[in-house]
């Protein structure tokens, strides 16, 4: 404080000096003069001229004087006092206070700050500051390994505006914040996958030891984390370690995966393998239990040898993951089977419904399903999207043409006026609510069953009371097969028996892709009931060219920012084009970074955009920009008049303009 006022005061002191010294002066030496013409024209005794001028000189030296020491005492009185409030106020205040111009200069700083303030940051600080001024609950910097909470307040002192920052030292608070969140208990829970299969008729001695030495891995492996873990199970342990070991085990991308997988492989039928859900999440320890539990059951659902960490209401899944493995035992699947009749029996009636975008799998599932609710009496319905493809519309066609299917497809404009209140809904092909060929009816079901075979995603419909969920399968069709193959008396005609058929060779891709020992066991079980074969194959190479048509296009996608996807159906003249450009769309939201795709196609002169999102990004408001709508995650658009070229190229405007808005 003294220094800046010091500086102001000189400079104004030099001025008063200035004018305080001239006009006395002046006022002297007219004196002077007019005395020494007076004593020349007019003699007069030199002594009282002589006095007269001391007097004279004698009172102006004080006037000077007075000017130049009261004056300046007077300007330091008030810079005295500015200080001293100043002073009384911050100097012992125990806070860092520094006044700062409106140019971010610091004039003055009480003692404590000195300590504590780099003044070289104040730049950056000052233009932080003057940017959030408007927080009233201080802004939050950092200075090297300080934390601190700033309080600006405005203040006017000495004739200029200014700003007076008190520093609140936060950076111990900080370090306990991070010792809290470091130390956090998280808990994990690991199972043996497939513990039955993996040591069914193993020598007890091969079996104790690759338990013992499962045991040995996960007690090593929990301990170098300083955690601590027990088997609470024969194939269950719970572990808990601090939070801050989680991110290591991220990185080291959950080794302990593969070293479990090592262990024995010889002697055993199928390798041993382990999953693991871990959470962090939750405020108390049972409910990051819970958590836990979900976590592993996505990693089990993905089909195991995985670790899956909850986080930030997300699942992070880590680990090779296991290839959908081929299970030998069918203990499961007869288990099912009886469950599932006790629940379509214990119901008033039936809806069995797939994904959108209705494909031959889901029909071939749902018409399994639908012969097991006519088998036992019930009255069933298969609710289908409004849009599938030619090949999925033969399937429908003829099922329709042969009588016993006449009204068992409905669309969403069915189901307007209907009360699902007794009702069992059975899902096929899918287990994400949104994906549903009539997603808005799903929560007016009071009884809900899931049969799929797709990998667990983050979304899946937790509330089902019976779920069949098994990645291994090749299709729904093969599950639902399974489980016609334990009912005895049933009677399938060959129609049936094609579309399920079809659904199995349309998913392996005419028996090339994940097909397994009880994949061809399935196809024979239907064989049996007689199909023609010819019919079978006319579906799966109309089937065949949509797939194509489909990898075609999410091969040419093109990335922006790794996180969002945009291809064009290129191939034309095929009538399912709109649902291969949806399809694509689906598929390229699967890719690892992907949060959200756009497909263009053109058909009949308008270009149609199919948007997906995996919540992150809003394609809603993207393809609203473009004419469109929809869902957050699920819009389309339609555009007439401009080649699917311009459209790409206002698509790309508009998403980078989102991405912009939204950055910034
Ligand atoms: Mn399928």
């Amino acid at each position: 404080m003294l220094n800046i006022q010091q500086k102001n005061t000189k400079k104004k002191s030099k001025q008063r000096i200035n004018s305080t010294v001239v006009v006395p002066l002046i006022y002297l030496i007219v004196l002077v003069i007019f005395t020494l013409i007076n004593h020349a024209f007019k003699p007069t005794p030199m002594i009282v001229d002589t006095i007269m001028m001391i007097l004279m000189v004698a009172f102006t030296i004080y006037v000077i004087y007075y000017e130049l020491v009261t004056k300046k005492s007077k300007l330091n009185e008030l810079s005295g006092a500015f200080g001293r409030a100043m002073g009384s106020t911050f100097k012992n205040i125990g806070l860092p206070v520094i006044y700062v111009t409106d140019q971010g200069k610091m004039i003055w700083e009480n003692k404590i700050s000195e300590e504590i303030y780099a003044k070289e940051y104040l730049p950056e600080i000052w233009t932080h500051i003057n940017k959030q001024y408007a927080k009233k609950d201080g802004i939050l910097i950092n200075i090297e390994k300080d934390t601190y909470l700033v309080f600006p307040s405005n203040i006017f002192l000495g004739g200029r505006s200014g700003k007076i920052l008190i520093f609140v030292d936060k950076t111990r608070e900080k370090e306990i914040e991070q010792i809290l969140e470091d130390t956090r208990s998280t808990i994990g829970v690991v199972s043996i996958d497939n513990y039955e299969e993996s040591f069914q008729g193993v020598e007890e001695i091969d079996k104790l030891n690759t338990l013992s030495q499962i045991d040995k891995e996960l007690v090593k492996w929990i301990n170098s984390y300083n955690g601590m873990i027990t088997k609470v199970e024969k194939d269950k342990y719970i572990f808990v370690i601090e939070k801050k070991y989680i991110k290591e085990l991220q990185e080291l991308s959950f080794s302990i995966l593969e070293k479990i997988n090592n262990i024995s492989v010889d002697t055993l039928k199928v390798p041993t393998t382990v999953s693991i859900g871990i959470s962090f999440e939750e405020d108390t320890l049972y409910g990051r239990y819970k958590s836990a539990t979900t976590a592993l059951d996505v990693a089990l659902g993905r089909g195991g040898n995985q670790a899956v960490v909850k986080n930030n209401k997300k699942y992070d899944i880590y680990g090779e993951g296991a290839k959908a493995l081929d299970k030998t035992n069918r203990v499961r699947s007869r288990i099912i089977s009886q469950a599932l009749m006790d629940l379509i029996d214990k119901s008033e009636d039936v809806y069995i419904m797939g994904h959108k975008n209705t494909d031959i799998d889901c029909i071939g599932a749902a018409v399994g399903v639908y012969k097991i609710c006519e088998h036992l009496g019930k009255k069933a319905n298969i609710i289908v999207d409004t849009k599938y493809n030619n090949s999925t519309k033969m399937v429908i066609d003829k099922l329709e043409a042969e009588g016993d299917y006449e009204g068992v497809f409905l669309v969403k404009d069915d189901l307007k006026k209907v009360d699902f209140e007794n009702s069992l809904l059975i899902i096929v092909d899918t287990h994400k609510e949104s994906y549903l060929a009539v997603p808005d009816i799903v929560n007016e079901f009071d009884k809900k069953v899931i049969i799929d075979h797709h990998r667990r995603g983050p979304e899946f419909i937790e509330d089902s009371i019976l779920t069949y969920h098994e990645v291994y399968a090749s299709s729904t069709s093969e599950l639902v097969t399974e489980l016609l193959m334990y009912i005895e008396d049933i009677k399938l005609t060959s129609k049936e028996a094609e579309a399920i058929y079809a659904g199995i060779i349309v998913d392996t891709k005419n028996f090339s892709f994940k097909t397994g020992v009880r994949t061809f066991e399935a196809a024979a079980y239907l064989r049996k009931v007689g199909l023609d074969i010819s019919e079978v194959k006319r579906i799966f190479k109309s089937d065949f060219e949509s797939y194509v048509a489909k990898v075609e296009t999410v091969k040419n996608a093109e990335f922006i920012d790794g996180r969002i996807a945009i291809s064009v159906v290129t191939q034309s003249g095929n009538d399912d084009m709109s649902i291969i450009a949806a399809q694509s769309a689906d598929e390229l939201l699967s890719i690892t970074g992907i949060l959200a795709s756009f497909v263009l196609c053109q058909i009949d002169g308008v270009v149609m955009i199919s948007g997906r999102s995996l919540g992150d990004i809003n394609v809603q408001a993207i393809l609203e920009e473009m004419g469109g709508g929809g869902h957050l995650t699920f819009a389309g658009a339609q555009m007439a008049g401009v080649t699917v070229e311009e459209a790409k190229e206002k698509l790309l405007n508009v998403i980078n303009e989102y991405l912009g808005n939204t950055e910034s």
